[in-house]
């Protein structure tokens, strides 16, 4: 199997050949296959419109081909493995190997072609949400166009009008094929490269699954009580950091293709949405933002310029979604004392250990036998120990001196001296507390 690289300056070659002139009868474009969920960089683009390339944390950007003047390229929906964190293998249906599907990227003014062979065992269809396009290609199965029937390739051809973030997912079986993981991103940069130009643009795709630990399908009849809370079909701790050189302008661009929103949450910034599903932002309806409410079916934008280095926490604020795999309907024990209990458990089995009387995040730290196929709840470790996080979690790494396309993760960040809390070594006094709220109430009214 080709790799990226080669499979880019194939195409490269074809163009150069003249293949424009024998625009006709090509046959079917190749459709590259990825086998990893580890991020892969795309080179810029060597021809045509120039523009920066997006980077799909634990993704990928799907090649094309020119046929004369249409762009063209080759989706395969298929049932796929995905790794969804080391140790953890998810059987889904996805798009040409993986879940989420490739990043799909063209130029503002292109005409595109999409083949769409259907490997599934039922009839599927591609909507292409948030494009603006003929009615006849919207991908809507039974209104736009018949399902595409298992072993079939239909053909989606239409202008791409305007530039901005978009998505691509099933129409057909819907509620079924989104729970499996099919969906991904469209992005259209602007023809003019000087438009809102940035450095670093970072792509994350919100999905959620039901995977009971020790399997491997997700339960697609769930409706809101997830327990797999992904970005591109991936969870912390092996969602790849957002690296970033000090001083770039950054975008990172957030769809929701769950059941509930997602308030995504960077720490060290604040920043504006700059596009939405819908189009561009304009300037001046732009205001400073630290969480960005994600809804559902819609794609949020936001841009910040890369001024504080460190290492920054970029989560859903749904405390809930930043936990691996868990059961909700575990009993809360904060405050009860155990300790006549366990003594009464551990007669029968020694190993008993009392947990939850002082909160969770002892969890964090033991390494708990746990079934196959599944990652603890809260896991991750940071300089300082366990990061107690899981889910929809990662980090972005701003450091000065980084090279211009090296998304390489640079370790963890060294705070200088004197910017880091610390410890009080002091003696403590007695702390004296009030608690009869009448004498403030006094205090303030006198
Ligand atoms: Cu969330």
């Amino acid at each position: 199997m080709m790799n990226r690289r080669q499979l880019l300056s194939a195409g490269a070659g074809l163009l150069a050949t003249g293949a424009a002139a024998k625009a006709q009868n090509m046959g079917l474009p190749e459709a590259p296959i990825m086998e990893t969920a580890a991020t892969q960089i795309t080179q810029r683009p060597s021809t045509g419109p120039d523009y920066n390339p997006v980077v799909t944390l634990n993704g990928w950007t799907l090649p094309f081909r020119m046929n004369g003047n249409v762009k063209e390229f080759h989706l395969i929906a298929e049932p796929v493995e995905r790794e969804m964190a080391d140790g953890m293998i998810a059987h889904l249906w996805g798009y040409n190997g993986q879940s989420t599907g490739p990043t799909i990227e063209a130029v503002e003014g292109d005409r595109v072609r999409i083949y769409v062979t259907n490997k599934l065992p039922e009839h599927t269809t591609i909507h292409w949400h948030g494009l603006i396009l003929p009615s006849g290609m919207d991908g809507v199965s039974g209104l736009s166009h018949p399902g595409i029937p298992p072993g079939k390739t239909f053909i989606y051809e239409f202008d791409l009008v305007k530039s901005g973030t978009f998505m691509y997912h099933p129409h057909g079986d819907e509620m079924v094929q989104m729970a499996m993981g099919m969906m991904g991103m469209f992005i259209v940069h602007p023809k003019d490269p000087t438009f809102m130009p940035v450095d670093r643009d970072f792509l994350i795709m919100l999905n959620a699954f039901d995977i009971v630990p020790g399997t491997y399908v997700p339960r697609v009849m769930t409706m809101t009580d997830f327990n797999l809370w992904t970005w591109n079909s991936r969870i912390f701790p092996d969602i790849d950091p957002l690296v970033v050189r000090q001083g770039d302008r950054v975008r990172v661009r957030v769809g929701n293709l769950t059941m509930t929103n997602h308030p995504i949450h960077m720490h060290g910034y604040d920043f504006e949405v700059t596009c939405t599903d819908g189009g561009w932002v304009p300037e001046e309806a732009r205001w400073p933002e630290v969480s960005i409410d994600i809804p559902v079916g819609a794609m949020r934008a936001y841009e910040f310029d890369a001024i504080y280095p460190g290492d920054w926490a970029i989560h859903c604020h749904k405390s809930h979604h930043t936990m691996n795999a868990m059961g909700h309907d575990v009993p809360t024990f904060i405050g009860a004392d155990k300790r006549e209990f366990t003594k009464m458990i551990r007669k029968h089995q020694p190993e008993f250990m009392p947990m939850g009387s002082n909160g969770m995040g002892e969890m964090a730290m033991m390494s708990m036998e746990i079934p196959d196929n599944t990652v603890p709840m809260m896991t991750g470790w940071g300089p300082y120990g366990p990061i107690e996080m899981g889910g929809m979690f990662s980090v972005v790494k701003v450091r000065e001196g980084i090279d211009r396309d090296d998304y390489s993760d640079p370790g963890w960040y060294e705070n200088p001296p004197g910017t880091q809390a610390y410890e009080w070594t002091g003696e403590l006094p007695e702390f004296t507390r009030n608690d009869n709220p009448k004498t403030l109430l006094t205090k303030r009214k006198s």
